[in-house]
Formats: C-alpha cells, sequence, structure tokens
C-alpha cells in the first residue's frame, strides 16, 4: 500500500536546502520516493502507512531546521 502526502515547505532559500529535505525524507523508514521543489516550496512524498506518517515527516523536516505543513 502506497500513500501520496504533500506539503508546503518554509525556510529554503537555496538549492541545498532542497536537497537536504529530499535526502532526509528519503531516508526515513517507509518513505519510498520524496522529492522537493524549491520554487514550488513544496514536498511531495510516496510512503507506506503502515510505517509512518505525515506527522514523523513534519517532524523530520523540522529537525533539519525548516518547516512543513501538510496540503490537503
Ligand atoms: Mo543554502 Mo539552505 O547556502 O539551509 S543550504 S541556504
Amino acid at each position: 500500500v502506497s500513500e501520496k502526502a504533500e506539503f508546503t515547505i518554509t525556510g529554503m532559500t537555496c538549492a541545498a536546502c532542497a536537497n537536504r529535505i529530499e535526502k532526509g525524507l528519503n531516508k526515513m523508514d517507509g518513505v519510498t520516493a520524496a522529492t522537493v521543489n524549491l520554487a514550488l516550496e513544496t514536498a511531495t512524498v510516496e510512503y507506506n502507512p503502515s510505517v509512518v506518517s505525515p506527522k514523523d515527516m513534519i517532524e523530520k523536516v523540522e529537525k533539519l531546521g525548516y518547516g512543513a505543513i501538510e496540503k490537503r
């Protein structure tokens, strides 16, 4: 089973910020694909909901020093 979550990401100023978040999300257990778009200030994450939740992803992004708000 795979679900998709979309987030608005705040605090990114350069491409390395986006790469850092993308790598961090992709390293999480249960995340199968994460992409971050710097220009659109968004992150899109495909994940296994029995392993990881959007809340976990928000905490991960915050731990990296940025903000994340789930779109719905
Ligand atoms: Mo760029 Mo982002 O020099 O935290 S990596 S601003």
